[in-house]
């Protein structure tokens, strides 16, 4: 059987390829490890700068395998189990990554597999990809933060339909909606999001990973509480070669060649 995770690192980039094709890439307990181990590399390894994430095949992850899940009988089964062990893990690891993560949306993103893409950075969608909060349709709610990230990028309205209709959304109302940044043309994604992830690994990675957290601590903080945060973050910004490296560039009128340090 091939691995379930793709993991290749080039020119700063690493690229992770969900890889159960047959299974539109839903997550097993063996594509979780490994695609766990593909991000703590790129929290360690200072060669990659950033993550590219996307799906092999005509889906980009749907959700849960749920032929894992045959409750035949009387069994029981207690889902909180894989969700603190499994998903949670996995979207924290996600979201405090100091790196940008581009999510390559290749098809369709279903349940759990929908809101792994949203917990990338930028989102980039094919137009014939979707995205199905397809949790209320076997009778669950949605996980992986979906419930936290949805109202805050498309509004309670829409998120509250989302969740409780499961209706499949496709890529161009997505963006329209603020659920991602961009839909693009089926045959460009993958060189679409290839440019950007290349051009963000050759930028000032430390002050992406600042921005990342400012941006995720705004959620919760007060202005009072902002404006500190904001202070500090842009110490330690002030403080890297690549803020020293930017000013340069802008003075000689010359193109920055930042290091990510
Ligand atoms: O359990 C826990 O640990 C709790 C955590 C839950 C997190 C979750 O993600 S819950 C939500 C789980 N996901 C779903 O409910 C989505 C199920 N899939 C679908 O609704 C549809 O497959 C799609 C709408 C995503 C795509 O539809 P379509 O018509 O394009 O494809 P298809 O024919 O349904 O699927 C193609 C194959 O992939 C098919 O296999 P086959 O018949 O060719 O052998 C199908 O069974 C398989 N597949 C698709 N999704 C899953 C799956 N197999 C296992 N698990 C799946 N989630």
């Amino acid at each position: 059987m091939p691995p379930p995770i793709l993991a290749s690192v080039e020119a700063g980039v690493q690229t992770i390829t969900l890889n159960r094709p047959e299974r539109l890439n839903a997550f097993n307990p063996e594509m979780h490890g490994l695609l766990r181990q593909a991000l703590e590399r790129a929290a360690d390894d200072d060669a990659v700068r950033t993550v590219l994430l996307t799906g092999a095949g005509r889906g980009f992850c749907a959700g849960q395998d749920l032929s894992e899940r045959d409750l035949g009988g009387d069994a029981v089964i207690d889902l909180s189990v894989t969700i603190e062990t499994l998903y949670n893990p996995l979207v924290r690891r996600m979201r405090a990554l100091p790196k940008p993560i581009v999510c390559a949306v290749n098809g369709v993103a279903a349940g759990a597999g929908a809101n792994v893409a949203l917990a990338c950075d930028l989102v980039l969608a094919a137009r014939s990809a979707s995205f199905i909060q397809a949790f209320a349709r076997i009778g669950l709610v949605p996980d992986s933060g979906g419930s936290w990230v949805l109202p805050r990028l498309v509004g309670r309205a829409r998120a509250v339909g989302l969740a409780l209709l499961g209706d499949k959304l496709g890529a161009e109302d997505a963006e329209r909606w603020g659920l991602i940044w961009k839909a693009v043309d089926d045959d460009k994604l993958m060189a679409e999001a290839g440019a950007l992830a290349s051009g963000l690994a050759a930028g000032p990675t430390c002050a992406y990973g600042l921005i990342k957290r400012a941006l995720d601590d705004s959620e919760t903080n007060t202005l009072e509480a902002q404006l500190d945060l904001e202070r500090d973050l842009q110490r330690k910004a002030g403080l890297t070669e690549d803020y020293r490296e930017g000013v340069a560039a802008f003075l000689e009128k010359r193109k920055a060649q930042f290091k990510g340090k």
